[in-house]
């Protein structure tokens, strides 16, 4: 048994069996590249489900990271501390917001939103207690919580965890005519819409142009919350700092997440203005790390990070080439090419009983990881510090492995 099994049979027999990953064991880390445990170096094209946006290890969020750790890490919210205040501050005024609430997980950055989408409803937009309703879209894919995957219509998130969460009506994504029929119903108990602006998990499905902004002045039509979550698609993810500046809305809540850290540790948080979020008090809501200074030391640099290193266009320009040069590919094997910025997905048609799997396979012999989802659609989402050159090494070994099954 070679290092790489021993790894793989020591998660297999002491870890649960909750994930399927690709035969592989990662051992390091540098911007746009990982490392096996045989020193093999691979491209990685998951990026951590779009937490390294800026790269693995990114020398400016370690060193915040380190150098708190060595000061103060965690005071709790009992007290206050010298990094919360000065963290909110610039994440507030970087996204132009009121106020921030600070959690860890971006599914517990969901449930925030959902609670103080409630909370709204109930003090501010007077919808009689325990009976609003949310708006959230099919194929969704916001955590795994029991009142997340009450919102979710995939049974492998939803089957067997029931009794699900009350208060959550789903429209079909991409239909604006759905949410107006539904606002025109029940807009008075409507507290709130969530959305993801591009939808990760169910393939990198992109809405059609003007979907956003149409469904936030329906929102504004009813009096009703327009809630995104950015956790896969901000921070520079899809060529814009949220997704939702591609159509120039402002959404009234944004949930951020992975990226926010750049992949050090759980970072997530809530933007609102003061009308929403200071529907809830003290003692109403928090978490034992949510906010912690180291948290609020790591966000500021990741957050630095992505202007000084301009991510947000690099994603936008590497993100055409990308699309482009896979457009370019004769393969039956390849369905379509889909994405905005660097959250691009091919969907693969099987052949000859070869499926996205044995792509993502090869891809890994070839010293590019990429894993797919739903079985046929594989993700391609690289850190955004790749350069241009690394990428177009990148998309020939992509373009090489599918080809090979030709
Ligand atoms: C898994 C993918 C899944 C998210 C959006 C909230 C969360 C996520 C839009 C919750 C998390 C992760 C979770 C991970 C795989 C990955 C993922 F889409 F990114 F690929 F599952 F759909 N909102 N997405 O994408 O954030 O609590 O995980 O910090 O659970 O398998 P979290």
């Amino acid at each position: 048994m070679n290092r790489s099994e021993e790894f793989m049979e020591l998660e297999h027999r002491y870890g649960a069996h909750n994930y399927h990953p690709l035969p592989v064991v990662l051992a390091k880390g540098e911007g746009a590249f990982v490392w096996d445990v045989e020193g093999k170096k691979y491209f990685d094209f998951l990026s951590a489900y779009s937490a390294v946006n800026q790269g693995h290890c990114h020398p400016k969020i370690v060193k915040a990271l380190c150098d708190q750790a060595q000061t103060l890490t965690l005071t709790s919210r009992a007290f206050y501390n010298d990094c919360l205040g000065p963290y909110e501050k610039y994440i507030t005024e970087y996204f132009g917001y009121d106020k921030v609430l600070p959690m860890n997980t971006g599914a517990e950055a969901d449930e925030t939103a959902l609670k103080l989408t409630r909370r709204w409803g109930y003090k501010v937009k007077g919808i009689p207690e325990n009976e609003a309703i949310i708006i959230c879209c099919e194929g969704n894919f916001h955590g795994r919580t029991i009142t997340i995957i009450s919102m979710s219509t995939d049974p492998d998130s939803y089957g067997q965890f029931g009794p699900f969460t009350p208060g959550f009506v789903k429209i079909p994504y991409n239909d604006t005519k759905a949410l107006q029929e539904v606002l025109e119903k029940h807009g008075d108990k409507v507290a709130g819409f969530l959305l993801e602006p591009i939808q990760g998990e169910a393939g990198v499905f992109l809405p059609d142009e003007g979907y956003l902004k149409t469904c936030y002045d329906l929102c504004k039509k009813h009096n009703v919350l327009f809630i995104a979550d950015e956790v896969q698609t901000g921070l520079a993810r899809t060529g814009k700092l949220l997704a939702c500046d591609h159509e120039g809305v402002r959404p009234d809540i944004v949930i951020l997440g992975k990226a926010l850290s750049g992949g050090v540790i759980p970072v997530s948080a809530v933007l609102a203005d003061d009308e929403i979020m200071l529907t809830i008090g003290p003692g109403e809501h928090g978490s034992t790390f949510g906010g912690f200074c180291l948290a609020g030391k790591v966000a500021v640099a990741a957050l630095e990070v992505i202007k000084e290193e301009n991510l947000a266009e690099k994603s936008e320009y590497l993100g055409k080439i990308f699309r482009e040069e896979m457009g370019k590919v004769k393969s039956e094997m390849i369905e379509l090419v889909r994405g905005k910025g660097l959250l691009n997905a091919v969907v693969i048609r099987p052949k000859n009983g070869k499926q996205a799997w044995d792509v993502c396979m090869k891809m890994r012999d070839m010293g590019l990881l990429a894993k797919p989802t739903h079985g046929h659609i594989i993700r391609f989402a690289p850190p955004l510090v790749i350069t241009e050159q690394e990428l177009r090494q990148a998309i020939e070994i992509i373009k090489e492995a599918i080809l090979s099954f030709e």
